[in-house]
């Protein structure tokens, strides 16, 4: 009897498309061949063979029949052993797919120091040389990002800053139409104005102690090749030097 492997492997990127890698496996009928999957996040699991048998091809765990195929133009069979670190999908034109969990890539990282990308010019120091964008008050700021790779998440992070006189208002971060994050603070939330004056950190602009470094990690599901972002606030005063917000060290990373 012989065997020889057949794995054309096929893998497809496209926007809006998982990142695919097929396996197309064509046994011969006269031979029954097992492939073995098995888990590495649960080890105990018994492994899921794959097999030929006749015309059909079926997945088995513990000799119970989970999935079967007719596969009526068996040529080939495949004598392999494949370990499977992913996601396995079964397509409609009977290939079996694996999705293997891509690490997110670093695509931008704004620290603010360089040329401005954003629609506002704000920029300012508050108790270091570190600069933020901001001070910003009541509206928002935004950057479009362009020209993105391929891709089916984004991971975005940032630092926000609050400085002076928050009560209960929120900074949010948008992308495109919708709102992933969002975060109130309140200066003096529950003790005496001096009681948080004594105890709180006021690095600058007004006297109210300031939240500084307030971080921004969201991710979000996205594959087209643009990404706008804003950042905005819920607050209703248009003088900075009242109350104020910034940002600083936003990074967009991808996963394909
Ligand atoms: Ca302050």
């Amino acid at each position: 009897m012989s065997a020889r492997v057949l794995v054309a492997l096929v893998c497809v990127a496209s926007f809006c498309r998982h990142v695919d890698c097929g396996i197309t496996i064509r046994p011969d009928a006269a031979n029954i061949v097992r492939m073995e999957f098995v888990s590495d996040a649960s080890p105990s699991l018994a492994p899921l063979e794959l097999l030929s048998e006749n015309s059909e091809l079926l997945f088995r765990r513990e000799d119970q029949d989970v999935v079967v195929f007719n596969v009526s133009d068996v040529a080939t069979t495949i004598a392999a052993s494949v370990k499977v670190a992913g996601m396995l999908k079964i397509m409609d034109n009977g290939e079996l797919m694996v999705h293997r969990n891509t690490p997110f890539s670093l695509f931008s990282l704004d620290t603010m120091d360089g040329v401005n990308q954003w629609d506002r010019a704000d920029r300012s120091t508050c108790g270091s040389t570190d600069v933020f964008l901001g001070k910003l008050a009541r509206g928002s700021v935004s950057r479009l990002y362009k020209n993105l790779p391929p891709h089916r998440h984004v991971k975005i992070t940032a630092r926000i800053h609050y400085f002076d006189r928050w009560t209960g208002e929120s900074v949010y971060l948008k992308a495109g139409n919708n709102i992933v994050w969002a975060r109130s603070h309140n200066w003096c939330p529950t003790m005496t104005t001096l009681t948080c004056r004594e105890f709180g950190v006021n690095v600058c602009g007004a006297s109210q102690p300031d939240r500084l470094s307030v971080l921004v990690d969201v991710t979000i599901p996205h594959c087209t090749p643009t990404l706008n972002l804003v950042f905005g606030s819920t607050l209703t005063e248009s003088n900075a030097d009242i109350v104020s917000w910034g940002i600083d060290d936003v990074t967009v990373h991808l996963q394909q």
